[in-house]
């Protein structure tokens, strides 16, 4: 699959289908981070995925690269309300990274420099749902907005979508991630409103 598209038919369907119920549409990109921006040199970025046996599987910058590279435009839903439609990006993936490890976990946690993390299922992860994106409009991430790489899961609200990814394991049971020990749902689907738990 060397290109993906999602979300794209906005020339089609009525813009107001594609914002989620109590979402506004907004042509800014607000920053939300829960503390200071790490700034995280390709050189010495890396990506680690940890099985629940303790397996371990690393990428560096340049092998994350050579993997294939999508092009997503996507619609994304904070759970503060606003939603940005089409935005676009480059990454890999998750499905390349998930292709060789061996679990039956249902669950991960995703990891960041500086400390952030969230929960998600695995089967979110999978299936041309989720990347690894390190280009936003054409250009490299910018470091507020998670450069340089963060996850794009745009299915789930935004908080789902950790800034500064540095890897993440699998998990047997779901565990709550950063904003859901603090009250903030275990899913997260804009469109069922599963905001808060
Ligand atoms: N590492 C990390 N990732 C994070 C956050 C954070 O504080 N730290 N905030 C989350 C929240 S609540 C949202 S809405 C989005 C915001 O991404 P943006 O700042 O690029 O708009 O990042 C998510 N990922
Ligand atoms: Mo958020």
């Amino acid at each position: 699959m060397a290109v993906v598209t999602r979300g794209f038919p906005s020339r089609r369907r009525d813009p107001d289908e594609r914002v989620p119920p109590g979402q506004y549409v907004t042509e800014d990109f607000p920053v939300l981070s829960a503390g200071p921006t790490p700034r995280i040199d390709t050189d010495r970025w890396s990506f680690e995925l940890v099985s629940e046996h303790g397996e371990r599987a690393t990428w560096t910058w340049s092998e994350l690269l050579a993997l294939p590279i999508d092009k997503i435009e996507t619609d994304i839903h904070c759970v503060t309300r606003w939603s940005k439609l089409a935005t676009r990006w480059r990454g890999v993936s998750l499905d390349h990274l998930l292709a060789g490890v061996e679990t039956s976990a249902l669950y991960a946690t995703v990891d960041c420099y500086g400390g952030y993390t969230t929960n998600l299922p695995l089967a979110d992860l999978r299936g041309g749902k989720a990347w690894i994106a390190y280009e936003f409009n054409d250009r490299p991430l910018r470091a507020e907005h998670g450069g340089p790489a963060r996850l794009l899961v745009p299915h789930l609200y935004f908080w789902k979508s950790a800034k500064w990814v540095r890897g993440l394991h699998l998990q047997v049971r779901d565990e709550p991630g950063f904003w859901e020990r603090n009250g903030y749902s275990m899913y997260g689907d804009p469109w069922t409103e599963d905001r808060y738990s």
